[in-house]
């Protein structure tokens, strides 16, 4: 038996299509239904904000009372648990989604996988820690929504906004970078280092295909990808202090800046990854020869061996910075690094081979140390690269 009053007496079939109405009639109205047609995503990168996100959902709820909104925070699985929490929020009110990710790091692609895993026709992007005033988030909306503009920028540098809480030398930091920003890649907004905007998701959609996930500066790449065609207006804002938590910000945010321009300068033909790779490349060559000329010009060690020991310290040296700089999202920690390491040397085996084998020939038709010593590291940082990328950073 099925449990389902017999068909074919009339009371039966009563009872099953009331049944089946049941299933198909929408439940209660959630806050989410209740608006209407989805208008906005707040997109909320968050690294360690736990005791931050409670609050800024309350926020938000005040401030986007009677407006269609959801808010999808997007975590890179926080040691402080934010996702759990996240979890238990959304939980309790559909409106909140949580992204958690794993074994990825980055501000900017934790905004970018959040807007396009949004379908509402617009999208906000703000931080975690209160520091944006959320209470512009309506004017901003509403500037989209009448056409007015297609990106609407939390302005701390133009008439009316501040950046109050910044120490004179963050203070400094910025405007610097914003003056970079504004010169070398023409970008007209007065504040492209803010964290804090919304934009039409059909204009961000379009433009995702060229943004770089690494990075802090995501907003500068949206409107420098753009190149001028996307319709910006500023509004004023007072950048505030960190409610909760610690700042993620730290110097290599300097280095992700300088990747960023240079990617945007050659019209991204280059990814910031491999002008980071081949950054570490050139230091390399330099750890390379230097090693090369201590052993072989100041000790007299036998060229190859020399060659072979310059090649050895620059293997270790471009690990090390690599997993600093380059591939810092995907970091190698603890035990890892020394498996990676290890990795590294096994995958590049072959590269120091040709390495030494490239220099030696050249080394013996032209006994010129420095030439020979550059042509063996251009082909082990070749090496380095496609193999680096396959087997010691591969994603998850
Ligand atoms: N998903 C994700 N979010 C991040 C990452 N780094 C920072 N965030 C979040 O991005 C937002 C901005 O980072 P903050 O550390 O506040 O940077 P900031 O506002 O420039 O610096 P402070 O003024 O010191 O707070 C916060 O909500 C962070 O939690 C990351 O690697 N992944
Ligand atoms: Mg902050």
């Amino acid at each position: 038996m099925t449990g389902w009053p017999a068909l074919g007496t009339a009371k039966g079939c009563g009872y099953r299509l009331a049944l089946m109405n049941e299933a198909i009639r929408p439940g209660p109205d959630t806050p989410r239904q209740a608006a209407g047609l989805l208008q906005l995503s707040v997109v909320v990168p968050t690294f360690n904000e736990r005791d931050n996100v409670g609050a800024l959902f309350r926020k938000l709820e005040a401030t986007l009372r009677g407006i269609a909104w959801e808010v999808i925070f997007v975590d890179d699985n926080s040691p402080d648990g934010t996702w759990q929490a996240l979890r238990e929020l959304a939980r309790q009110d559909d409106r909140v989604r949580c992204i958690r990710r794993i074994g990825r790091r980055g501000l900017s692609g934790a905004c970018i996988e959040g807007i396009l895993a949004s379908s509402a026709p617009y999208a906000a992007v703000m931080d975690a820690d209160l520091q944006h005033d959320e209470t512009q988030l309506p004017k901003m909306l509403s500037l989209l929504q009448s056409g007015e503009a297609e990106l609407v920028v939390g302005s701390r540098y133009i008439e009316g906004g501040s950046a109050a809480s910044f120490d004179r030398q963050r203070a400094g930091a910025s405007a610097f970078a914003t003056e970079i920003a504004r010169r070398v890649l023409r970008v007209s907004i007065a504040d492209p280092m803010s964290g804090f905007f919304m934009i039409r998701r059909d204009r961000f959609e379009a433009l995702a295909p060229q943004l770089s996930t690494q990075g802090f500066k995501i907003l500068l790449d949206v409107v420098a990808s753009a190149d001028g065609e996307l319709k910006a207006v500023e509004i004023p804002y007072s950048f505030g202090s960190r409610l909760h938590g610690e700042s993620k910000l730290d110097s290599m945010v300097a280095l992700d800046f300088l990747g960023l321009v240079l990617a945007k300068l050659t019209n991204d033909t280059v990814s910031l990854r491999f002008l980071l790779f081949a950054m570490v490349g050139s230091i390399g060559l330099g750890v390379h020869l230097a090693t090369l000329f201590l052993m072989h010009s100041l000790i007299k060690a036998p060229f190859a061996e020399a060659q072979a020991a310059g090649a050895l310290v620059a293997m270790t040296s471009n690990f090390i910075l690599n997993n600093f700089l380059t591939y810092r999202d995907q970091r190698l920690k603890g035990f890892a690094i020394l498996r990676g390491l290890l990795l590294f040397y096994l995958v590049c085996s072959v590269g120091l081979f040709a390495n030494v084998g490239v220099a030696f020939s050249v080394y013996d038709q032209e006994p010129v140390w420095w030439l020979a010593g550059t042509a063996g590291a251009l082909m082990g940082v070749v090496w380095n690269y496609a193999m680096s990328g396959l087997f010691v950073w591969r994603k998850r």
